[in-house]
C-alpha cells in the first residue's frame, strides 16, 4: 500500500528532457518503491525529476528531518519487506549524517539504494564556493568501507549501467547498501532524446547459490549421527516457507535450537525445541552439551562457540551455512571471530535447510530445557512490567516489533511468526529505533500487522525526527520508550570500571543521567503530530495507557508511549556483562 503522496501539479510540455530524467526513469524500471531523503542543491536535478518528470510515484519521494532517520527507514522497510527501497544523499554533508545509518545497514546485511550527488566535476562549471563545498574528489570514499560498491557515473549510459549494477550487487547475498554518486552536471545536462533503457529483466541478482550435494550429504550424515545436535538460528529469510522448514529440520533431527535477540525472528521460541531464551551473548554453557552444531550465519559463530568451550579446541563438529565471508573486508570487523567448519556450506541457510532436511535421519525424541517469563515484583514499572502489559494486551494480535531496548530479556515475549520480531539495528548505532520502525511500518501498512518498537530513551531521543515522517505520510506504528533516563548501558560500563579500580560506584550516573530537565518525551511526540502518552509512572496505569496507544495506532495514528522504567536491565547477557576487558 502506498503512503500519503504529495501529488505535484501536472507539467504540460516534456520536450526538454535532463540528464537526471533519464535517471529518475531508470529507478521507475527498476521499481524502486521510495525514496527516502532530506533536500540538497547538489540533487536538485534529480528532485525536480522525481517530482515533475514522474509525477513523485514509483518511486514517491518520502520526506525526512535528519538523513540518519531516512537511512535507517530504509533499513526498518528493508527488513520487514525482504524489498530494497532508495535514499537520497545531499553531497557531502548528507552522506556524513547518514553514514551511521548505513554503517548499521551493511552490519545487518540490507539491501539498500543509496543515491548521492556531488557538485559538478567539471571545475569549471561550478557556481562559486557552494559547488565547491558539494565536491571532494573520492565522495564513495566515506562509505566504501561499508557499502558493497560504489560508483560516480560520468554520462546517462554510464548512469543506467551503474544503477542496474547497485541495484543487483545490493540485492546478491549476502545483501548490503550500495551507493551511487550523481554529477549534479550530468543530472542538469539537456540530453535530448531518453536513451532507451535497458531490459532490467536481464540485470536481475542471481539465483541463490546451490550447495555441492556431497557437502549437502556430509553435513547430513553428521547431523544424524549426533548424539545431541544443535541449530544456531541466525540470519534468515522472513519466508514462512523457510521457517516451516526449520521447524521441520529442527524435529526431525530433535535438535535444540538458539536464536538470537540482534536478529530477526528465526523460529518459534515456545517450540519445545528452542533452548533458551534469544540473547545478544548466548549462553555458551548451555552449547556445551552438543557435539554437532549447524550454524545458520548466525552473527557470531566464533564467539558463540568460544563462550562455550573458552580457549580450548571447540569440541563440536561444527557445520557452517553462510555466504558471508564474500562480503569481508578489511576495515570493519563486523565478520566477527574466525570459526572453525568441519562442513563448510557456502550457500544462504534457507536454500540449505530443506535439503538437509530432505537427506538427514530422524532421530530420537530430545528433551529441552524449559524457560519461563521472569519472575520479579510487578510494584515498580520496569522493562518486565512493561512486557507483561504489552503481552496480555496483544495477545492474539499479529504485532511486529520493530525495536527492543537493551534490557529486554528474551523471555518476555514469545515469536511464532517470522514477522513477529526484526531483530535490532545490526552496528549497534544508537538512534535507529524510531526509523526502523517507522521503515516497517511502511513496509506492512496496511497488512493488518501492528509495527511496535520498544526502544531506550537514548535510542528515542537520537532518532525522534523520523516520527515527523510517519505522522506525514500517515504510517500507523507505536513506540514504547522503555524510558530511565539515561544512557543507562554505559552506566554498566563506569560501574564496572569503578569496581574493578575500587573506586566509587555512586558516581556512574555523572555524564550519563538525562534528567534536570527531564524531557517531556510524549510532547516530543505530540509536537510532531503524533499522539503522546505520559509519562506512566506507576504500574495500574500502564495497562490503560498501552490498550489507549494500541486503539491510537488501530486507528491510524502514529502512537508515542513515554513509560518512566526503574533503571536495570533483567537481560543476564546484556553488553556490560560480559567479562571485563584487560
Ligand atoms: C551512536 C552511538 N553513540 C553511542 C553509543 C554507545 N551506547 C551504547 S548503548 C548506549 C545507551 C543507549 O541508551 P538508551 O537507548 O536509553 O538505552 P539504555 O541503555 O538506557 O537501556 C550508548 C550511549 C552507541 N552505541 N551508538
Ligand atoms: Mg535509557
Amino acid at each position: 500500500m502506498s503512503a500519503g503522496r504529495e501529488s505535484p501539479v501536472a507539467v504540460s510540455a516534456k520536450a526538454e528532457l535532463w540528464g537526471s530524467d533519464a535517471i529518475a526513469a531508470m529507478l521507475r524500471a527498476l521499481d524502486i518503491p521510495y525514496l527516502a531523503l532530506n533536500p540538497g542543491a547538489s540533487y536538485r536535478g534529480l528532485h525536480d525529476s522525481i517530482v515533475n518528470y514522474l509525477g513523485n510515484e514509483r518511486p514517491q519521494m518520502l520526506l525526512c528531518l535528519h538523513e540518519e532517520a531516512a537511512v535507517a527507514i530504509a533499513h526498518g522497510y528493508a527488513k520487514a519487506s525482504g524489498r530494497m527501497m532508495g535514499v537520497v544523499l545531499h553531497s557531502n554533508v548528507g552522506l556524513m549524517h547518514g553514514s551511521m545509518a548505513i554503517f548499521n545497514a551493511w552490519c545487518d546485511r540490507v539491501p539498500m539504494l543509496v543515491l548521492g550527488a556531488t557538485g559538478p566535476w567539471d571545475a569549471a562549471r561550478r557556481r562559486p564556493w557552494i559547488d565547491w563545498i558539494h565536491t571532494a574528489s573520492d565522495q564513495g570514499a566515506l562509505v566504501r568501507d561499508y557499502t558493497k560498491w560504489d560508483n560516480q557515473p560520468a554520462s546517462v549510459p554510464a548512469a543506467y549501467e551503474a544503477l542496474l549494477r547497485a541495484v543487483q550487487i545490493a540485492d546478491t547475498a549476502p545483501r548490503g547498501p550500495t551507493y551511487v554518486n550523481l554529477d549534479a552536471a550530468l543530472q542538469e545536462a539537456k540530453i535530448g532524446a531518453l536513451p532507451p533503457l535497458p531490459d532490467v529483466s536481464r540485470f536481475r541478482a542471481p539465483e541463490p547459490v546451490w550447495p555441492d550435494t556431497k557437502l549437502v550429504e556430509k553435513a547430513a550424515q553428521l547431523l544424524s549421527g549426533a548424539k545431541s545436535p544443535a541449530i544456531l538460528a541466525g540470519r534468515v529469510g522472513r519466508s514462512e516457507a523457510a521457517w516451516k522448514a526449520r521447524i521441520a529440520l529442527a524435529e526431525k533431527l530433535q535438535a535444540r535450537v538458539y536464536t538470537d535477540i540482534k536478529t530477526p525472528a528465526a523460529f518459534p521460541t515456545d517450540h519445545p525445541l528452542h533452548a533458551a531464551p534469544p540473547a545478544t551473548f548466548p549462553d555458551g554453557k548451555l552449547l556445551k552439551d552438543a557435539d554437532v552444531i549447524l550454524s545458520l550465519d548466525w552473527v557470531d559463530t566464533a564467539g558463540t562457540l568460544k563462550a562455550a568451550w573458552g580457549d580450548a579446541p571447540v569440541g563440536a563438529k561444527v557445520i557452517r551455512v553462510s555466504v558471508d565471508a564474500h562480503i569481508h573486508r578489511g576495515w570493519s570487523m563486523d565478520y566477527q571471530g574466525l570459526p572453525p567448519s568441519d562442513v563448510y556450506l557456502m550457500c544462504e541457510p534457507d536454500i540449505a535447510v530443506p535439503l538437509l532436511l530432505d537427506a538427514v535421519r530422524a532421530r530420537p525424541a530430545a528433551v529441552s530445557p524449559k524457560y519461563e517469563f521472569p519472575d520479579g515484583k510487578d510494584d515498580a514499572v520496569s522493562i518486565r512490567t512493561l512486557a507483561k502489559a504489552f503481552n496480555e494486551l496483544t495477545g492474539g494480535m499479529d504485532v511486529c516489533l520493530s525495536k527492543l531496548p537493551l534490557g529486554w530479556n528474551g523471555a518476555y515475549r514469545h515469536f511464532r511468526h517470522p514477522l513477529d520480531y526484526l531483530g535490532q539495528d545490526g552496528g549497534g548505532g544508537v538512534g535507529a529505533g524510531p526509523g526502523l520502525t517507522v521503515g516497517a511500518a511502511l513496509a506492512l501498512k496496511g497488512t493488518g500487522r501492528m509495527v511496535a518498537g520498544i526502544m531506550g530513551d537514548g535510542d528515542y531521543l537520537m532518532g525522534v525526527t523520523a516520527l515527523w515522517t510517519a505522522t506525514h505520510y500517515k504510517l500507523p506504528c507505536l513506540i514504547v520508550v522503555a524510558n530511565n533516563r539515561s544512557f543507562y548501558n554505559d552506566e554498566m560500563h563506569q560501574e564496572r570500571v569503578a569496581r574493578e579500580r575500587g573506586r566509587p560506584v555512586e558516581n556512574k550516573w555523572i555524564g550519563q543521567r538525562i534528567d534536570e530537565p527531564d524531557i517531556d518525551l510524549a510532547a516530543m511526540a505530540r509536537a510532531q503530530g503524533a499522539v503522546g502518552i505520559g509519562p506512566v509512572r506507576e504500574v495500574s496505569k500502564l495497562k490503560s495507557s498501552l490498550k489507549e496507544a494500541i486503539h491510537h495506532v488501530k486507528n491510524g495514528a502514529v502512537c508515542v508511549v513515554d513509560v518512566r522504567v526503574v533503571p536495570g536491565y533483567d537481560a543476564p547477557m546484556s553488553g556490560a556483562a560480559t567479562p571485563a576487558r584487560r
